[in-house]
């Protein structure tokens, strides 16, 4: 019987804060300040989704067990830091994150610019420290993440979507920042999952496909809900995009189109994993929430 999607995210969702847990520093010695605010942004309540798509590329590839959890909880971290950095008054200058006062308000700029910067290096730290994985898979990971995070993957979107601001509307400039702002992390995250499964280059091939799509729907999805969605079920301040001149999908395509493109991506991601029969049930569940999610 195919598993629920629900009951396996809330599962890996448990095994996910279990294993931060234990990957985060405590809150003593001298800079428990510093590992404070880490905590305070890392354990206040997202939805794990780029830990819980890594394993679920991890079993879908075969594989079972606590050999993922390093990688897949690196994604959260850098996840985390991504949240927080965005969140500075340089960028964003939001005052809520997941409900609370964002980690600067609650601290302050600096603390909020070095916890971001400590939870992106222990990332690698725990990834290069895992002696559960072959070092080559290792190697691969670190790189995985290093280069959909880095100025070719994450921050060259969040420049470009910078730089864009308040500039006419165009489909390509959109595709381009969504596709490297949210879409590389996301995919990263399948990939990471599936490499540490040891996955052969066909796996990966169709968990990559997957992994691209959906990350653009995602980002579609959060473009809609920045302009549907209400903040309390969102937890942070709503409607910002159109108010700074955000270059987002509704914005160029309409509401309509944008939610009519976020279904056919996931479509077409669930479509890639057509190969995996029942098995992909789980990723499917996922691509589906993804598009339909509240928050
Ligand atoms: C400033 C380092 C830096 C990066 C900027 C990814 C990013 C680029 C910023 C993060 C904020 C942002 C607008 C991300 C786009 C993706 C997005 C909507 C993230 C929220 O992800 P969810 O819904 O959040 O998975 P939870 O709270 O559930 O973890």
């Amino acid at each position: 019987m195919p598993v629920s999607r629900d009951s396996y995210m809330a599962e890996k969702r448990k095994i996910v804060e279990d294993a931060l847990e234990r990957f985060l520093p405590g809150s003593e010695g001298r800079y428990s300040r510093l590992t404070e605010a880490m905590r305070y942004s890392v354990f206040s309540g997202g939805k794990r989704l780029r830990p819980i798509l890594a394993i679920a590329a991890f079993e879908i590839v075969g594989e079972r067990g606590d050999a993922v959890l390093a990688p897949a909880c690196a994604t959260e971290l850098i996840h985390t830091y991504s949240l927080i950095h965005d969140d500075l008054p340089a960028m964003d200058d939001d005052e809520l994150r997941r409900g609370r006062p964002t980690c600067h308000r609650k601290f302050d700029d600096a603390l909020a610019i070095l916890a971001g910067d400590a939870l992106l290096t222990l990332a690698f730290e725990i990834v290069a420290g895992d002696t559960d994985l072959p070092p080559e898979r290792v190697r691969m990971i670190v790189k995985e993440l290093a280069g959909a995070n880095g100025y070719d993957g994450m921050l060259g979107g969040q420049a470009a979507d910078i730089a864009m601001e308040g500039e006419l509307p165009d489909i390509g400039a959109i595709e381009y920042i969504h596709g490297h702002k949210t879409g590389a992390p996301l995919a990263a995250a399948v990939r990471v999952g599936a490499i540490a499964a040891g996955a052969k280059s066909i796996d990966l091939e169709r968990l990559t496909a997957y992994g691209e799509r959906i990350g653009l729907a995602f980002q579609i999805a959060d473009d809609l809900l920045d302009e549907t969605g209400s903040a309390s079920e969102m937890g942070k301040a709503v409607g910002k995009d159109r108010d700074r001149g955000k270059m987002t999908y509704p914005a160029v395509v309409g509401a309509e189109s944008a939610a009519l493109r976020a279904q056919e991506l996931a479509d077409d991601a669930i479509q890639s994993l057509d190969a995996y029969g029942e098995r992909a049930s789980v990723l499917t569940g996922i691509a589906r929430f993804i598009v339909n999610r509240r928050n």
